[in-house]
């Protein structure tokens, strides 16, 4: 397919994710590249923090995720994603979400990619700390969002709870019941199917 967009992604990337799957909804025609991260210099020049996801469009480089799915929202003749009578508070979810991915990342490549002798036990309970208090929070406020329309607070907390039971554990299912019943439901939608984690590269 070509196109003039180009997502850098990578395999699992719970960020990549999220733009996929708003790309998708949105229906923005793109091409995807899954690349290694780690050994891809050339995306120094585009992004200095050499991450993905990151989008080339028409030349124009958008870095971080939350900036790609604007930009997916601003050129899409779709409905938007952020609704405008809870803007401010889709946007607080979707930084909780995010929160959710970046702690579950870090805590990741501290159990996996660090000798065990060199491995911090704090700072991996501290990310597990955050992680469920971030849950239990989207719990308590989940009556907030209208869960009749696909906004993208709920696509983030889709891609951070999958990343959550694909890094760590899905133990927050027994005390987050209502994002447990909404979570089984979401998981069956062909967006999140053909989005699911791939097989990963090594850090390093
Ligand atoms: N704030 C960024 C975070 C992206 C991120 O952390 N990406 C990870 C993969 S999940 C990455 O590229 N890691 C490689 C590295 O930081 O060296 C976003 O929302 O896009």
């Amino acid at each position: 397919m070509t196109s003039n967009l180009i997502l850098y992604n990578g395999p699992t990337s719970p960020f990549g994710r999220k733009c996929k799957i708003a790309a998708n909804i949105l229906q923005i025609p793109h091409e995807e590249k899954i690349i290694n991260v780690y050994k891809s210099d050339f995306l120094d020049d585009f992004n200095p923090l050499r991450q993905i996801p990151t989008l080339v469009a028409n030349g124009q480089v958008i870095a971080d995720s939350n900036n790609i799915c604007l930009y997916f929202d601003n050129i899409s003749s779709k409905n938007s994603l952020y609704p405008s009578d809870r803007y401010w508070d889709c946007l607080s979810f979707i930084n909780v979400a995010n929160g959710i991915m970046e702690n579950g990342v870090n805590r990741f490549i501290e159990i996996s990619a660090i000798e065990k002798k060199d491995q911090r036990e704090k700072t991996v309970l501290r990310y597990e700390k955050k992680i469920a208090r971030s849950i239990e929070w989207i719990e308590k406020n989940f009556q907030k969002i209208n869960l009749e329309f696909l906004s993208m607070d709920l696509i983030s907390i889709a891609c951070a709870l999958d990343y959550t039971n694909f890094r760590y554990s899905d133990d927050w299912k027994n005390n987050n019941p209502n994002l447990k019943n909404w979570f089984d439901q979401i998981s069956e939608k062909e967006f999140m199917k053909a989005s699911s984690p791939g097989v990963s590269f090594k850090y390093e």
